[in-house]
Order: structure tokens, then C-alpha cells, then sequence
């Protein structure tokens, strides 16, 4: 429906300054090496990968605190550049799909989208709700913070200038909530975002919270559709090796339900797979969180189980 043809970009983003732990910014490597693109060349789809850009290149020499904001420069340049990268596959009317690395980097692919469809509506899967402002932030970790600086709730910070506020509060839905900070949820009550906490997911199941979820911000599917996945969301059964894990998740089915409900919708024009951290657990964790990973992303673009 947005899109001009079955053509996806991929974009690899190994970047880790959002948060403290090494090894996400292995994840699209891990992810790229697992076969992720042959295997969207399966389901009939033209692939544009960018190549595994080098983005510690960006890294100022000294980047000091920005009140609490760790890496806050570092942070800023990477995002603005992955937000070019995401604009320009979608000017061409392909899907972009940005592989993480840390979810602060969905400053900049949310703001890519929004770019170029400024109403579309966007889907957060999470444990976190990574709302928190520069104010609100207990860790300084910006992956916690990016939906504020979308929001334009962040204050001027000069540092991200590049910044526009492109969502509206009402465009903006969650799914998979369990770790939410009290000044987050201060937010989110105040600007009345519709969230669908593990809470709901209990009492509603799936099918019906992802209805809702897309009604929300597609109504009658009339919006294009940016869905940004943090893989904790998922239980840490299901999903190991990631760097802020909760108890209490998605399961594995849940977690695909929501990307093919997605897929079934013909809206979705950009995707985010965030927070695979390869260095956390074990092999097999790794390898059970890396194909994970790809088959959420199979199935938002299109597979199907028959
Ligand atoms: N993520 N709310 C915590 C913080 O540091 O602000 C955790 C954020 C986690 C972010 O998982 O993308
Ligand atoms: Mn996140
Ligand atoms: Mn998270
Ligand atoms: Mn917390």
C-alpha cells in the first residue's frame, strides 16, 4: 500500500553508545551471518543491504555528560546518520529495516520515517516503555530515552539539534510493558499514550491487543506502520542474550503473532530489530536469540506458517 515495490533496504547499525554492556553492536553482524537476507530473498523480496557500516568513526574524541546523558554526541551523530539511511530507502518506496545494536538508535530510524511518512503510526514492543526524558533518566542511557526526543518532550538539548518532535502522543501505541520507570509512567499517563502492558496481553491475549494496538495508530489501516522491536520484549526463554532482560514476556508465538498481524495489515513501512547482544550467554542462548530475531523479521515481511 506505501510501498512502490517488494524492495527492502537493510540497514546494519553496530552500536552500542546507548547503553553500557558491549556486544550489541555484534547483533547485525550475528544476525546478517545467520542468512537473514537470503532468506528475505526467499519470501520475494528485492534486498538493498547498506553493508556493515563503521559508525565508531563518529565517536567524538571526548564526549562528557550532557546533564545525565551518557554519550549524548556519539549518541546524536549515529541516530541522524541511520535517519538519513532510513529516508533515503524509503523515498525510493522500499521497506526500511534497521538491524540494532542499542533501541537509541531508533531515534534516528523513527525520525527517518517520519520524514518521509509524516503520519505514520508507530508500534514500540518492549519491556520498556524508553520514554524517559533527560530529566527523568535515573541511568543516563539514552536507549531509554529515545520516544521523549520523538515526542519533542525532551527540552532543548543542543547536543541533538537535529532532532525534530515527529510523533504525536496519540500516534505512538506499546505492547509488552513490565519494566516501567515511575517518571515514565508519570509520562505516559500525561500525554494519555496507549499502552498494552504484559497486563493486558494476560487479560486480552494477543490477537485482541494487536487489533487494538493497530486500530490505534492505523485506523482502518489507513497509515503506514513503523514497528520498532526491542527483543526483550520477548521472555528471557525465549530471548537471552539482550542486555536489560525481564521476567515475565512474550512468548514465542506472541512475539510472532504480533509481526505477522503487522505484515497482514499491508502497512508496514519500516521495521527495527533492536537489542541483540551476541556476547550475553551462552552459544545456544545466542543462537536461540539470533534466530529469533530473524524469524520475527520473516514473518513481519511476509512469512507464513501455511
Ligand atoms: N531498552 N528504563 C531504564 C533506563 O535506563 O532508562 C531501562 C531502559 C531499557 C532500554 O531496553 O531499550
Ligand atoms: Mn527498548
Ligand atoms: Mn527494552
Ligand atoms: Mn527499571
Amino acid at each position: 500500500k506505501f510501498l512502490k515495490q517488494q524492495s527492502v533496504g537493510v540497514i546494519g547499525v553496530p552500536f552500542s553508545g546507548g547503553q553500557p554492556r558491549d556486544g550489541v553492536d555484534q547483533g547485525p553482524l550475528k544476525i546478517i551471518e545467520f542468512g537473514l537476507l537470503n532468506q528475505l530473498e526467499e519470501l520475494g523480496w528485492q534486498v538493498n543491504f547498506d553493508g556493515h557500516r563503521d559508525y565508531t568513526t563518529m565517536q567524538p574524541a571526548v564526549d562528557p555528560p550532557v546533564g545525565k546523558l551518557l554519550n549524548a554526541r556519539y549518541v546524536s551523530a549515529v541516530t541522524e546518520s541511520v535517519a538519513s539511511s532510513v529516508s533515503s530507502h524509503l523515498k525510493q518506496g522500499s521497506l526500511a529495516l534497521t538491524l540494532g545494536g542499542d533501541h537509541s538508535i531508533a531515534l534516528g530510524t523513527v525520525s527517518g520515517t517520519m520524514a518521509i511518512h509524516p503520519d505514520a503510526g508507530l508500534i514500540w514492543v518492549d519491556a520498556h516503555a524508553d520514554i524517559n526524558t533527560p530529566e527523568t533518566t535515573e541511568s543516563g542511557n539514552i536507549h531509554g530515552c529515545p520516544v521523549s526526543f520523538l515526542l519533542g518532550i525532551a527540552g532543548q538539548i543542543k547536543e541533538f539539534n537535529w532532532v525534530k518532535p515527529c510523533l504525536s502522543p496519540e500516534r505512538l501505541v506499546y505492547i509488552g510493558l513490565r519494566d516501567v520507570d515511575a517518571g515514565e509512567k508519570k509520562i505516559l499517563r500525561e500525554h494519555g499514550i496507549k499502552a498494552f502492558s504484559m497486563h493486558e496481553v494476560d487479560k486480552y491475549g494477543i490477537a485482541k491487543v494487536v487489533e487494538m494496538a493497530i486500530e490505534h495508530v492505523s485506523p482502518n489501516r489507513s497509515r503506514p506502520i513503523h514497528l520498532s522491536f526491542d527483543v526483550d520484549a520477548l521472555d528471557p526463554t525465549v530471548a537471552p542474550s539482550t542486555g536489560t532482560p525481564v521476567r515475565g514476556g512474550l512468548t514465542f508465538r506472541e512475539g510472532h503473532y504480533i509481526c505477522e498481524a503487522v505484515h497482514e495489515t499491508g502497512c508496514l513501512v519500516a521495521m527495527d530489530l533492536m537489542e541483540v547482544n551476541p556476547s550475553l550467554e551462552d552459544d545456544q542462548a545466542v543462537f536461540q536469540t539470533v534466530t529469533i530475531g530473524c524469524s520475527l523479521v520473516r514473518c513481519a515481511l511476509g512469512e507464513t506458517l501455511l
